[in-house]
């Protein structure tokens, strides 16, 4: 996404009323659903943690967090990429409707969860965007893993009772470290307020402040290893 998009993103876009309720509903439908797949995430990477944790005396996850898109941010994306705004569009083409945000406390644990999501997960990854090896042009800096997690759900059949068929439900997870969040978070909330008026000498400025934490954060890394390497 470039500057310009994320803009976009947060523009006061209006939609058709009954196009936003029929996408609130929707997703209130498969609420449970969502639920379930990020569930399972969840508390896979709270093993990751606690395992490496015990093994180490180190936790390579900070904060997870977890959440289910708003109907506008929704309608933005698709609106954003191009997509049909429809219903069905949402289920097809969005893998962040339901999405998780592991926050770790440095670049290589980053690293280290994406290894241990791919052995336990592997087989339902859709795609990896790595923009902590590719910055995208405003700075910003994250690993984004798109899943399709099978989930096992009730169909009614006339005359037949119940049977489970298994969905596979759409799930992104975001990666990044405490200083990416930092300024991540500030980002999205300076672009919220300004509803689009942000020029270009601010948007350098954002800029040099992601290219200025990255250093820090990759120094912070290195006193780290130092300290790793002073323990073995
Ligand atoms: P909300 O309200 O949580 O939905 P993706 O398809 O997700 O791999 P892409 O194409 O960049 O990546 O998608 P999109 O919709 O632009 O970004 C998806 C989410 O990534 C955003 O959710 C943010 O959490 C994060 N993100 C991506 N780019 C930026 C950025 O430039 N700045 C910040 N602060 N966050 C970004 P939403 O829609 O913002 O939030």
């Amino acid at each position: 996404m470039s500057q310009s998009q994320h803009l976009t993103e947060n523009s006061q876009q209006t939609y058709d009323e009954s196009l936003v309720n029929d996408i609130r509903r929707n997703i209130l439908k498969n609420n449970f659903i969502y639920q379930f797949a990020m569930g399972e995430l969840v508390s896979a990477l709270d093993d990751m943690k606690n395992e490496m944790h015990t093994k180490n005396q180190h936790r390579p996850i900070h904060q997870i967090y977890s959440r289910i898109k708003s109907p506008k941010s929704i309608l933005d994306k698709l609106c954003r990429k191009g997509f049909e705004l429809s219903v069905e569009s949402v289920w097809e083409n969005l893998y962040d409707v339901a999405g998780i945000r592991v926050v770790c406390p440095f670049i290589n644990d980053v690293y280290l969860i994406e290894k241990l999501i791919r052995e336990k997960f592997g087989e339902y990854i859709a795609y990896e965007r790595d923009y902590i090896e590719s910055p995208k042009e405003n700075g910003y800096r994250s690993l984004h893993i798109g899943l399709e997690m099978p989930v096992k759900v009730p169909v009614k059949l006339d005359n037949y009772g119940d049977h489970m068929e298994v969905e596979k439900v759409k799930v992104e997870i975001q990666l990044r470290t405490i200083a990416m969040e930092f300024w991540a978070s500030l980002e999205h909330s300076i672009f919220y307020k300004s509803e689009g008026i942000i020029d270009e000498t601010l948007k350098a400025e954002l800029k040099k402040c992601a290219d200025d934490i990255a250093c820090t954060d990759q120094r912070m890394q290195t006193v780290s290893d130092h300290v790793v390497a002073m323990q073995a």
